[in-house]
């Protein structure tokens, strides 16, 4: 009994321990997830620049809960990239160049995180203001490191 309840520690403590891509069950798992991650934040992104471009109309707490969720699905793709989950659209630099990948990852939660305090200030000019440079920080990482 024991001996069990040891190994269930020493198992629970390795999970927590073990390199990203090991979370994933298969590489397609993890390519899944972190296209999933990025997926729902376009599509939160989208409707904060609707209102910072005027075409949308304005909603304080909208755009509160829409930079919420782009905070908070700007911290997840990076475990589904993984050694091993090479393909989807990223290209081989995010495996050859993983230092600068990381500086754009940083980059982007940085930028995700002052959009949300922007957008919890509650008035357009905060919101517009940190727009251009959060959609910046999402083009320049695709541009060197996503395919299409
Ligand atoms: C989006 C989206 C992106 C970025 C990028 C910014 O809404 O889906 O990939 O903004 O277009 O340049």
């Amino acid at each position: 009994m024991i001996r069990l309840a040891t190994f269930a520690l020493a198992a629970a403590c390795a999970a927590t321990t073990l390199p990203a891509a090991a979370q994933f069950a298969k590489p397609e798992d993890a390519i899944k997830y972190r296209q999933s991650a990025l997926f729902i934040m376009s599509q939160h992104f989208g409707r904060l620049g609707a209102m910072a471009n005027g075409r949308a109309p304005y909603d304080a707490a909208a755009a509160a809960a829409n930079a919420e969720v782009v905070a908070d699905m700007a911290k997840l793709p990076w475990a589904g990239f993984g050694a091993g989950t090479e393909g989807g659209k990223a290209k081989p630099e995010v495996w050859k160049e993983a230092p600068k990948f990381k500086e754009h990852q940083d980059k982007l939660i940085a930028e995700t995180g002052k959009l949300l305090v922007a957008a919890k200030a509650g008035n357009i000019d905060a919101l517009k203001t940190q727009f251009g440079p959060t959609a910046a920080s999402c083009k320049a990482c695709h541009d060197t490191f996503r395919d299409r």
